[in-house]
């Protein structure tokens, strides 16, 4: 194994094992203290208690991490200017031996580095809404790296169909669970069509053998609504983006800064009700990642 890579050893052969990966740039930028550090640890819960093996990936000294211990995640949730590396950063954490928190691109670039095939997040970065040039590079990741990454859609307060179209372009399948829709992060439903629609874990498994079979190069998408009972009306989570971005226009907010500048605003004008669907919908997703990893490994 490459001096850059690190494997935690209760994971064994991740190629071979049900592990489910989980991101640590939603830890450290995307949910306030102390209610990231529960939810990384609770997350980890869950998957374990389904039979699959969790495995949360950041960086630590100059090391890409596979399985962090609970004292690290908590390092990385409490470090007060922890990085968060998206592709570009990855040489810079390694050559500096730095810390980072890993975005979606970046954990799954690891995971499978490691041989980890599903990866379990909230939601997705994606083309954003009056800002067409900044695209996440979750996109062009997703597009050359066949992961399956389980979320509640693309992140509401980016422009939904470009980042469908960008993924159609780049030939990302998107998978909607239990749904025939797009979720909206905050709310189950964008009105926009998703290309399949998968009721199980071994329907989704049974896409992404496909995939593999066909030589493809691209992960699947597998969006799945956040639960009703912590669904925002679609007007208030609206009100609540609209009232956000004019705030970072306003502000010149732009390029890594902006998401968490966004979710926080948001989570503040909602009276945390954003906060509660975003805890809720990780937990969701982590549960039905670790089903989607057991029907793979079975
Ligand atoms: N969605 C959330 N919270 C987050 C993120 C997404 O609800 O914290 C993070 C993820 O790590 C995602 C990243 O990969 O934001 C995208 O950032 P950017 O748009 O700068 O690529
Ligand atoms: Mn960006």
């Amino acid at each position: 194994m490459p001096d850059w890579l690190k494997i935690a050893s209760r994971l064994g052969d991740p190629a071979r094992k049900p592990v489910v990966a989980l991101e640590s740039t939603v830890i450290a930028h995307g949910l306030p203290y102390p209610h990231n550090v529960r939810t990384a640890l609770r997350l980890e819960e869950i998957i374990s208690g389904a039979g699959a093996l969790p495995a949360t990936i950041g960086v630590l000294n100059g090391v890409l991490m596979v399985g962090l211990s609970p004292e690290e995640v908590e390092h990385i949730a409490r470090a007060p200017a922890v990085r968060k590396v998206s592709r570009r950063d990855l040489p810079i954490v390694v050559a500096r031996r730095e810390d980072g928190a890993t975005t979606v691109a970046t954990t799954a670039w690891i995971a499978h580095q490691a041989g980890v095939r599903v990866f379990a997040t909230g939601g997705i970065g994606g083309v954003h809404r009056g800002h067409p040039y900044d695209v996440s590079a979750d996109l062009p990741e997703l597009a050359g790296t066949p992961v399956i990454v389980v979320c509640a859609g693309a992140k509401a307060i980016l422009d939904l169909p470009l980042t469908l179209e960008w993924l159609e372009t780049h030939g990302v399948t998107v998978v909607g669970y239990g749904t025939d829709r797009f979720p909206a992060f905050y709310n189950r439903d964008s009105s926009l069509p998703v290309d399949v629609r998968a009721d199980s874990p071994e329907e989704v498994a049974a896409l992404y053998r496909a995939q593999r079979e066909l030589g493809l190069p691209a992960g699947l998408l597998v969006t799945v609504p956040v639960p009703a009972e912590y669904e925002l009306p679609i007007d208030q989570a609206e009100a609540a983006i609209a009232q956000a971005l004019g705030e970072a226009d306003a502000e010149r907010v732009k390029g890594k800064a902006l998401t968490p500048f966004l979710l926080d605003r948001i989570s503040e004008i909602t009276g945390e009700a954003s906060l509660r669907a975003n805890l809720a919908l990780l937990e969701n997703n982590a549960r039905i990642a670790a089903g989607i990893a057991l029907a793979l490994a079975g």
